[in-house]
């Protein structure tokens, strides 16, 4: 699978903003790096960028196919890219110095799966050879402590790590891009739910080097996420904050020198899960807006 930039498109002309603001987001959002997975859909990654060479955030969300408001928040991340543009100072200091990488449908068969057979779908949709259970975890398939504990051998967990590190479509597409790209300053996975802002590592207790400085822009970013509506987040190492993760993505791309390496969990922290109403798409997409612009500020900040 190798990645073809099928177009570099600046999202600063008319073009691109009458592209995102037509009604089916998702069919029209562009761009670059297309190619065929299991059932042949296309995974598409929307490169917001002002110039050439730049250094770039990457930001993936709906890695796990029924945490639906994150895939719905990137494409609110998308709209709000490209309409605050010119106006919010602080945004556009950012993209005149950086891009922005977004997947929005990471998983697209687990998607398509979860609109269309079973709602609480979460890995991937490939056969897993020998067996009668489906899919990856694709957030178990990365090359971080791939193999131990926080992660299933048996392919019909929610949690199967698959055969060997990047053996999944998804995930190496992902892999081959940021190792081709060689710039990528955040890698910022997006998950539902649980309220919680994570940094490396997943799979040991052992502190990253940046503890320090990784910890105290989570608080930054998890009191701004509050400031609007009081929501309240935790954040810390992953298996402090939230479990053990073997394989992990975050974990991988920190193992890659990519310093801001962070997993968001969105709303709620339990009531509605991952079946989070409606009405509280847009109040979380704005919340966790506000923490995204204090990570890529600091970065900016620190280029
Ligand atoms: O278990 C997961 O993959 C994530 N939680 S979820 O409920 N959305 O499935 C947490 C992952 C955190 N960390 C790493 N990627 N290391
Ligand atoms: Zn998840």
């Amino acid at each position: 699978h190798t990645l073809s930039e099928v177009c570099t498109c600046t999202l600063f002309g008319a073009l691109a903003t009458e592209r995102i603001q037509t009604p089916s987001l998702f069919s029209v959002m562009l761009f670059i790096r297309l190619f065929p997975q299991i059932e042949n859909r296309i995974l598409e990654m929307l490169k917001i960028t002002g110039g050439t060479n730049r250094p770039a955030i990457w930001i993936d969300t709906g890695i796990h196919s029924r945490e639906w408001v994150t895939q719905a928040s990137g494409t609110w991340f998308a709209k709000k890219i490209v309409t605050d543009y010119g106006t919010d100072p602080a945004l556009t200091a950012i993209l005149n110095n950086m891009d922005i990488l977004l997947e929005i449908v990471t998983n697209p068969d687990g998607f398509y799966y979860t609109h269309n057979s079973h709602r609480m779908w979460r890995k991937t949709r490939k056969p897993n050879p020998g067996s009668s259970c489906v899919g990856v975890d694709l957030n178990r398939n990365w090359d971080a402590g791939f193999g131990g504990p926080g992660a299933s051998s048996n392919s019909c967990s929610e949690t199967y790590r698959g055969p060997s590190p990047h053996s999944e479509s998804e995930v190496k597409a992902i892999f081959d891009f940021v190792k081709s790209h060689g710039n990528i300053k955040a890698f910022i996975s997006i998950h539902s739910y649980s309220q919680m802002l994570l940094y490396p590592y997943g799979y040991t207790t052992t502190p990253v080097r940046d503890q320090a400085e990784l910890h105290s822009l989570a608080k930054k970013a998890v009191e701004v996420l509050a400031s609007l509506y009081g929501t309240k987040y935790r954040y810390g190492s992953t298996i402090k904050t939230i479990y053990q993760v073997s394989g992990g993505s975050v974990d991988w791309a920190y193992s890659q020198g990519i310093k801001y390496s962070y997993t968001f969990e969105l709303r709620d922290t339990g009531f509605y899960g991952f079946v989070l109403p409606a009405n509280q798409i847009i109040p979380t997409a704005k919340e966790t807006w506000l923490a995204l612009m204090a990570i890529m500020d600091h970065i900016y900040k620190n280029l």
